[in-house]
């Protein structure tokens, strides 16, 4: 019952053509191989057919980007290849309604989220790093005469195609790179807009490469020889088979992997705040998210309180059409992802935790599921220790801070973690004390292109966004 319900974003401002190709050398073109479906994960209704690049087709793309490397980008000055990267970011704000709406048809995700969150910050990227590329040269890379690697092979998953995609190409053509880039087979149109808006700005063809597939060309594109760069943003396990793919070879390598952070709540939080946080940390793009904040680490004091608040608040929580301005919580990705959120979810209660969901209808087509809660959890509970990579919560409870820092660190993960307390000395003693590439004081799941982003341990290795990203792409 809610007085003000505009009506959904239109889908009318897309133009979703019935078949893609593949992005070489600056057009589309046929692929060798078949084509695969992308379906919408909120209808369920099938979207587009696209081109499944084979072996050759990754060759001709890195081949093109060899040839644009060589010929044109590399040599190009710093200055020159920002003006393109300037075009590439006002194109980006100016269709943003447009890749706003496509992302969130393709991928299930609110269009509150898109429009607000992944458009603007990918548009930011691009300005970002336009920022850096004529001034590579007093960066402190390479005894100020920093040179790029070459051609980049990149591989993103599916839970922030937009936003991945601007991580991977804004720094390395910043610094005088080419990519071929492969998005997920369950969300590659975007990338595929993308490529058209490269169109647009005149890039040099070539300097950008889009190759659709799956698992297979995924594999064929980072093994290839004469790619000199893989960048991986994926499943812990896709991760380590490529670290072996490329092992032995002088390919440059980032790889950012799951994880299972804790948000951390002490008692002299304020805890509208930190409610607001936890929920964010979570039910945040359906908790497909590598930093989401599964695991909540709530001072036992204030555990009830919090509770309760935050089960008063996900009753609130909308879950449906991702296109309804008022969506919080969109559609699940893929029918895969779904079974394994419920088939952990349904491990966790069998292994004794409290499940909790708000009453909620879940429309009848596409993939869907609830906010969720779990209590009682304990270290031994596999919902504890394995990546959900969905909207559910397992909550832990401490006594100290220490406990707090032994049960946040006791994980094979270490993406991120939050902490939410009045005291500026705690934060510092817990951003130093835990083993995890980003720590949030006071908020959650905020991503700024200035910042740098990684995993310890089982996250992966490598740094995006900031100076540090710039790292990854020169020698
Ligand atoms: O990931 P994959 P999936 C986690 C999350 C999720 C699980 C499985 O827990 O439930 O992984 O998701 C490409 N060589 N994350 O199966 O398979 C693939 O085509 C080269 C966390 O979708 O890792 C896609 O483009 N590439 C994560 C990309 O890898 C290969 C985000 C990611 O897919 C390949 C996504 C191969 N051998 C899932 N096999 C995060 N860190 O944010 C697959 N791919």
């Amino acid at each position: 019952p809610f007085e003000y319900a505009p009506a959904p974003e239109s889908r009318s401002i897309v133009d979703i053509k019935p078949s893609y190709g593949l992005f070489i050398n600056g057009e589309f073109v046929d692929g060798h191989g078949k084509a695969f479906k992308t379906i919408s994960p909120s209808t369920e209704e099938v979207l587009s057919e696209v081109a499944e690049a084979d072996e050759a087709d990754v060759d001709a793309a890195v081949k093109a980007a060899r040839r644009a490397y060589t010929r044109v980008w590399s040599k190009m000055p710093g200055r020159e290849r920002a003006k393109y990267l300037y075009r590439i970011a006002r194109i980006i704000q100016e269709r943003g309604r447009e890749l706003a709406v496509l992302e969130s048809i393709d991928n299930g995700k609110p269009i509150k989220e898109s429009r607000d969150v992944d458009v603007p910050t990918v548009a930011a990227h691009f300005f970002y790093y336009a920022g850096w590329a004529d001034k590579l040269e007093y960066s402190g890379f390479g005894n100020g005469n920093p040179q790029p690697l070459g051609v980049a092979g990149q591989v993103i998953p599916w839970n922030f195609p937009l936003l991945m995609l601007a991580w991977k190409i804004a720094p390395a053509l910043a610094c005088g790179n080419t990519v071929v880039l492969k998005p997920a087979e369950t969300t590659p149109l975007t990338a595929l807009l993308f490529a058209e808006i490269c169109q647009q700005a005149d890039l040099p063809p070539g300097v950008v490469n889009i190759v659709t597939g799956a698992g297979e060309t995924g594999r064929a594109l980072v093994s290839h020889p004469d790619v000199n760069k893989v960048a991986f943003t994926g499943s812990t396990d896709v991760g380590r088979a490529i670290a072996k793919a490329v092992a032995g070879s002088a390919k440059k390598v980032t790889l950012e992997l799951g994880g299972k952070a804790a948000n951390i709540v002490f008692d002299d939080a304020p805890i509208d705040q930190a409610v607001e946080g936890i929920v964010n940390g979570i039910f945040f793009n359906q908790g497909h998210v590598c930093c989401a904040g599964s695991r909540l680490l709530v001072q036992e004091s204030v555990a009830d309180e919090v509770l309760e608040r935050l089960k008063r608040r996900m009753s609130t929580l909308r879950v449906g059409d991702p296109l309804d301005k008022n969506t919080d919580i969109g559609a699940i990705n893929s029918a895969e992802q779904l079974a394994r959120i419920r088939e952990l979810s349904d491990i966790g209660e069998a292994e004794g935790a409290g499940r909790w969901s708000p009453a909620c209808d879940l429309p009848s087509n596409g993939f869907w599921f609830p906010p969720t809660l779990f209590t009682g959890v304990t270290q031994a509970h596999r919902i504890a220790r394995e990546e959900i990579f969905g909207p559910v919560l397992s909550v832990l409870t401490f006594r100290t801070p220490s406990e707090a820092i032994e049960k946040a660190n006791n994980t094979p993960y270490g993406l991120s973690a939050g902490v939410w307390t009045d005291k500026g000395s705690l934060i510092l003693h817990m951003a130093n004390q835990l083993r995890a590439g980003v720590v949030w004081a006071n908020t959650f799941n905020k991503f700024d292109p200035t910042s740098p982003f990684g995993g310890y341990k089982e996250s992966g290795y490598g740094r995006e966004g900031g100076r540090h990203g710039l790292e990854a792409y020169l020698k």
